[in-house]
This record gives C-alpha cells, sequence and structure tokens, in this order.
C-alpha cells in the first residue's frame, strides 16, 4: 500500500473544513480512547469554528472513558437516515464497516474522510490521512490542527493526550516515537490537568474489578518451564463478587508480567461458554490460536469465545499452545 502524502492530504482536509458547514463524525465499534479522544477533539475545533457537528458511535462509550470532556454529546447506535452531511469523517476504521452501518451516511455525504493509523487501511476516502507510523490517531489530528495553524485549548489537548497514553500502553509500546512525546509535551504544555487524567485512567479500579484481579491471580499456573502462563476464573469467582466479565479487562497483561513468559492465556465461565483471552510477545502468534476456535485479534493480542466447559476448553486450548510453541 502507497501511504498518502500526508501535507497533501491535510490541505485537503482543511479545504473541505473550510467550505463545509455540517459534520458527522464516527469511530470504530467498541470504541477506545484514542477513537474518542480523536473524535471529541476535532469535533471541538470544528466547533469553534461555526461548524455543525453530529458525533456518532455505534456502542456507547465505556465507563472508565466517560470523563472525556463531552462524551455525552456523543449518539450511541443509530445514524441519521436522510439527512445530508458536507463531509463524514471516520476515525480509526480501516474500512467503513468497522464504524458501524454508516452506509446511508456515506451515500449522502459530500466527501468521505478517513483519518487512521491501522496500515491495513483501505483508503476508500475522497481524503486519507492514513500514517502507519503514528503512535495513535490522536498524534495524526495534532499534526493536523498544526498545519492548519488551529490553537489548541486545553479542553482539546486533553482529549489528544488520552488518546495518545492509551494507544501506546502509557508510552509503552514500540509505537511510541520520539515525535509521539514530543507531540505530548506540546499537549502539556497547554496546562491540561494530566496528572488527573492519568488517575482517572490508571488509579482507579472498582471493587469487583480489584477483587476479580486478586482470584486470576490466585489462580495462576505456570506451564512449559514458564513459558505459558495460565489463569482460570470460574463462574463462582464472578458471583462471589458480583462481577461482571468486563471487570476482566486488562486481567491477562499481568500473566505476561511473569519473567520468562512468553505467551499468556485467561479463561474465563460466561453463561454457556468461555472466553478465552490471549497475550504473547515475539514471534508466537496468537490471532492463530484464536483463529482456531473461531475468534481473532492480533499477532500478540486475541480472543475467541468457546461452547463447552472448562476443563474441555482448557485441555484442547493448552494442547494447541504446546503445538504453536514447539513449531
Ligand atoms: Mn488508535
Amino acid at each position: 500500500m502507497k501511504t498518502p502524502d500526508l501535507e497533501q492530504e491535510f490541505k485537503k482536509l482543511e479545504e473541505i473544513i473550510v467550505a463545509g458547514g455540517s459534520f458527522f463524525l464516527a469511530g470504530h465499534l467498541n470504541p477506545d480512547g484514542d477513537t474518542l479522544g480523536s473524535m471529541l477533539a476535532i469535533s471541538s475545533v470544528l466547533r469553534r469554528l461555526g461548524k455543525k457537528v453530529y458525533l456518532f458511535s455505534s456502542d456507547p462509550v465505556p465507563e472508565n472513558l466517560g470523563f472525556l470532556p463531552h462524551a455525552g454529546s456523543i449518539r450511541i447506535g443509530r445514524v441519521p437516515q436522510k439527512k445530508r452531511f458536507d463531509a463524514a469523517i471516520l476515525l480509526e476504521c480501516s474500512t467503513p464497516a468497522r464504524g458501524g452501518d454508516l452506509s446511508s451516511v456515506l451515500k449522502h455525504a459530500g466527501k468521505v474522510v478517513n483519518i487512521d493509523h491501522h496500515k491495513t487501511s483501505e483508503l476508500y476516502g475522497d481524503v486519507n490521512i492514513v500514517e502507519p507510523h503514528s503512535s495513535s490517531t490522536a498524534e495524526i489530528i495534532y499534526r493536523l490542527f498544526y498545519s492548519m495553524n488551529v490553537h489548541i485549548t486545553k479542553t482539546e489537548a486533553a482529549c489528544l493526550y488520552v488518546g495518545i497514553v492509551t494507544d501506546t500502553g502509557r508510552f509503552h509500546f514500540p509505537a511510541t516515537s520520539p515525535r509521539t512525546l514530543e507531540v505530548a509535551s506540546r499537549l502539556l504544555e497547554t496546562g491540561f490537568k494530566f496528572s488527573r487524567i492519568n488517575d482517572l485512567l490508571y488509579a482507579s479500579k472498582s471493587a469487583p474489578a480489584l477483587k476479580i484481579l486478586g482470584r486470576a491471580l490466585e489462580s495462576l499456573e505456570l506451564l512449559s518451564g514458564g513459558r505459558v502462563a495460565v489463569m482460570t476464573l470460574r463462574t463462582s469467582d464472578f458471583t462471589d463478587f458480583d462481577a461482571a466479565p468486563e471487570h476482566t479487562e486488562n486481567v491477562i497483561n499481568y500473566g505476561m508480567m511473569a519473567p520468562g513468559v512468553k505467551l499468556a492465556v485467561l479463561f474465563r465461565e460466561e453463561e454457556g461458554r468461555i472466553g478465552v483471552t490471549f497475550r504473547s510477545r515475539g514471534h508466537a502468534d496468537v490471532s492463530s490460536l484464536a483463529k482456531i476456535f473461531g475468534g481473532g485479534g492480533h499477532k500478540n493480542a486475541s480472543g475467541c469465545k468457546i461452547k463447552a466447559g472448562m476443563e474441555e476448553t482448557r485441555t484442547k486450548v493448552l494442547a494447541e499452545i504446546q503445538k504453536l510453541l514447539a513449531a
């Protein structure tokens, strides 16, 4: 894929923004910090420029991101059927379908704009601002504003910071570049309370989430000479603490912390099935594991749901893990 010339695409979008009056903005299904932060930052700038903005997400804003400024203005679920927008801007959608069913909006939109940092992006827009070397979409949006000479407010800086800090795993993942840190530094210069935001993102966990994490850690088994970390949560663990599957988000990453672990798996008993989450580092491709059981994901992070009992599921999955590591 030939990456479009970024400066040229920035200019095209700037022209669309100057000329247009109404904008539709959407992010991907199960929106994350980068999608929402980017969306809210752009909409704030558009509104300051006197434009009308319709913010859309197929799925609700996750509870832990509800603090994002104006997160409540995002309409959840239904797209306007007959309305025409001067432009539809899709964030982090490598295909339009990643945003949900947007066909009616896209058909009537004056221009379609695709802003993304995934290298699999299909370049379906009239404008394609796609930069796979960027840590996050928020980092791209900062550069867009810079190129447009837009002065950003504290609130907009906070939104972009949330996008960058979450997508880089707090500046931990390899996609973090010198430019990422430079952009973060410029954002901090606006004076928003980044420490407060870090607290909201990383230092607040509900009691059920903390307690279920404790159970998961207690269940930790290290197999294959310490290369595989296994954690198992049963229905009784959830009922004991009034916990739900979404309280186990992030639990899997603790499995990767034991020295020497190449692959971690979390088994979670749900109604009539077992939720399985995988993480790995290096060459072990866990998306292939998930695919065997009808799931999917990335090379180092994936998952699937298996309709079977816990013991049967564990036996089957652990056998596939053995095969993968032996290959
Ligand atoms: Mn992203």
